[in-house]
């Protein structure tokens, strides 16, 4: 019976080191197919796969010296005598200070992505240079729906309502190819905005205004989730991010300001 374990965890070594060395060309591990359209987020999967390549070979060694015991345990014979060993200090030594110097170096490897995630001048252009960040919207979460507030065309986003202001409900318009930032807020419980295939996530949390930015590497429609259990609806949470070229951002939002203040009395142009 030892025999058998030892082959069955050689052969999950096997496999879970094989699924680690293909994934990250067959993008296995994420949403949609599994790439992520921002600048950022490559970045994070970067992190996610090193990670990942430290699992699989802690795992693979560790399931190396099992399958070892396991296999020479099974094929002792009955007269011999086991050899028992009450533990040894280097050895606790070893795996105390090898994994903290791994967690230490992933500490500081990730602090570049980290900054540039939460700290606005470390988002950098491909020379190197800070990009400017647009603000386009405010998003204000709340049971159970995305509330948003766009600026007029022409004017920037006010912290306070202004009469010009354009709302949408569940569908939040961006540009894309440019850095854009939201304001994220609640009118009530705590909510998450979370877009997947652009690896971005906040909560939001009450009482604060929160500065999210990103950018859209490629004109689609993302899903836009809440990732906080908020309640009962909140599964109605589900929306989605409309990512657009510039024009047809401005122009999505001429329309949406033309059919806002539509007073019934202007007709459409002909
Ligand atoms: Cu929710």
């Amino acid at each position: 019976m030892g025999r058998f374990w030892a082959v069955f965890f050689g052969l999950t070594a096997v496999i879970i080191f094989g699924v680690s060395w293909i994934s990250p060309s067959k993008h296995w591990w994420f949403p949609g197919d599994g790439l992520a359209y921002s600048t950022l987020g490559g970045k994070i999967d970067d992190l996610f796969y090193l990670i990942l390549w430290i699992v699989a070979i802690t795992f693979v060694a560790t399931n190396i010296a099992l399958v070892y015991a396991l296999w020479c345990g099974a094929t002792i014979k009955k007269e011999e005598k086991v050899w028992f060993s009450h533990g040894s200090h280097s050895l606790e030594v070893i795996w105390t200070i090898v994994p903290s110097a791994i967690l230490l170096f992933i500490a500081l490897y990730q602090m570049d992505v980290w900054a540039e995630y939460r700290i606005r001048g470390f988002a950098k252009d491909k020379d190197g240079n800070p990009r400017p960040v647009v603000a386009v919207a405010e998003v204000t979460a709340r049971q159970f729906e995305w509330r948003i507030r766009y600026p007029a065309r022409g004017k920037t986003l006010k912290p306070t309502p202004q009469p010009d202001d354009i709302y949408s409900v569940n569908e939040l318009h961006v540009p894309t190819g440019e850095m854009v930032s939201i304001t994220l807020r609640t009118d009530d419980v705590q909510h998450a905005f979370f877009v997947p295939m652009l690896r971005v996530k906040q909560d939001a949390v009450p009482g604060k205004l929160i500065p999210v930015w990103f950018d859209v590497t490629k004109p689609d429609e993302y899903e836009m989730l809440c990732a906080e259990l908020c309640g009962w609806g909140h599964y109605k949470m589900k929306a989605k991010l409309v990512a657009q070229s510039a024009e047809d951002f401005e122009a999505w939002k001429d329309k949406a300001s033309d059919e806002q203040f539509d007073d019934g009395f202007r007709k459409p142009a002909e």
